[in-house]
């Protein structure tokens, strides 16, 4: 068991989620309109707590790192704003913070705002927006417009989204009324995938081989993170559920605390104890310092979504590694643009041993504060024999709040 989570815990060497921003990057502007005309058939227009969409004050912007920002609606309309290359939430507060919805427009959730038309000077117009339950609707849909997804991408996203989703349930997770994020007290809960890539490539002699993706070993782990006001006082924390069927082999793993924030792990582990199960969709409830947490967790077989940061060393004549470019990769071999996916990329080269020759990046980072992080090329400020090099890990956070931990090797 313990080696499960030895992966795990050497990816978060580096962390610093939740930090608020002030990037000067510019910044895409979302627009919009609170609709304000009466409609004789109400029945949908009330959410939850029984606000109206009229009732909106405010916008939050939110992304699964726990940055967010706040922006006052005038007139019934509001201009919001984002850094590009991230995918964020949008919800609608009353006065007193109350939720009242949360953007879904083109059958999501979220609003990657990658593959811009206009790039960072992109101004999305959603005109007006109605209340339907909770999901606030806008006229206009970005996808295909403004925002330049694939049908296929778009696909990716609602079997990935799971956050996203279940949004309206989890930003209140201690029932107050109020978003907790507002209170540093947000929890998000994701999934960490680490899986065996196969066998890196080498120059222009030899292509990474990937392993036969329907043999795959993928290891399961619940990520959990929360925000400052919620870092507990010990660091065993409890998870249970579903709370129809719940699990009896839950195990905590590895724990970290942040400036901002705390992240735990969670695995099941089969009879061996070699892999570590997935877990299904539910409810679960998430215990901290005596107080529980309802949680609700989705969770799909990423094979079909994996998306493969394969690795190709390149090395000088002395056979010493001087970089390592990365081609993304679906496990049927097609191409991807990796990033419309992929936000903060880490890269560990290990000795036999396990001891680190060179790491580069950082997974989660708030992706507004530096969303353009390399991807694609790494090069070592130092060569690095490449006969020293056992295993390459190429780890990544994707837009939504899942993490990927794609291990390679001479073999
Ligand atoms: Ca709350």
């Amino acid at each position: 068991m313990r080696n499960l989570f030895k992966i795990a815990a050497i990816a978060i060497l580096l962390i610093s989620c939740g930090k608020n921003n002030n990037s000067n990057d510019s910044k895409v502007v979302i627009k919009g309109r609170i609709s304000t005309s009466a409609i004789v058939n109400s029945s949908k227009l009330k959410s939850a707590n029984s606000l109206s969409l009229s009732d909106t004050r405010k916008i939050l912007v939110f992304n699964s790192s726990g940055g967010y920002s706040v922006f006052n609606v005038n007139d019934s309309s509001f201009a919001a704003s984002a850094a590009s290359g991230t995918a964020i939430a949008i919800s609608f507060l009353d006065a007193d913070n109350k939720f009242i919805g949360c953007l879904h427009a083109g059958g999501l959730n979220v609003l990657p705002l990658v593959s811009l038309k206009n790039g960072d000077n992109t101004v999305i117009d959603l005109s007006t927006l109605t209340l339907d339950d909770t999901n606030v609707i806008p006229v206009n849909n970005p996808f295909g417009n403004q925002i330049g997804l694939r049908a296929d991408e778009i696909e990716w996203y609602k079997e990935l989204g799971t956050f996203y989703e279940s949004l309206s349930k989890n930003i209140d997770a201690d029932n107050d009324g109020i978003p907790d994020i507002l209170e540093n007290k947000y929890i998000f809960i994701g999934t960490q995938y680490i899986v065996n890539g196969g066998k890196w490539g080498i120059n222009d002699t030899l292509l990474p081989q990937l392993h036969d993706t329907s043999s795959f070993n993928i290891i399961y782990h619940i990520r959990i993170s929360g925000g400052k006001a919620l870092i507990p006082s010990s660091s065993k924390i409890g998870l249970s559920g579903p709370e129809d069927d719940p699990y009896t082999d839950i195990l905590q793993g590895y724990y970290t605390t942040g400036p901002d924030c705390f992240i735990s792990f969670f695995a099941r582990h089969s009879d061996n104890g070699e892999i570590s199960l997935p877990f299904k969709k539910g409810i679960y409830t998430l215990t901290l310092d005596g107080k529980n947490y309802t949680l609700n967790y989705s969770n799909v077989c990423p094979k079909h979504f994996l998306i493969m940061p394969e690795p190709t060393i390149h090395t000088n004549s002395n056979n010493e590694i001087i970089s390592v470019s990365i081609d993304y990769r679906l496990s049927d071999n097609s191409s991807v643009t990796a990033e419309n996916f992929v936000y903060l990329v880490q890269m560990y080269l290990k000795d036999e041993k396990m001891n680190m020759l060179y790491n580069v990046g950082s997974l989660y980072e708030n992706p507004e504060a530096n969303p353009k992080t390399e991807k694609f090329n790494f090069n070592l400020p130092k060569p690095i024999q490449l006969s020293e090099l056992y295993e390459l890990d190429m780890n990544y956070q994707d837009l939504l709040g899942n993490e990927y931990d794609i291990v390679w090797k001479n073999e």
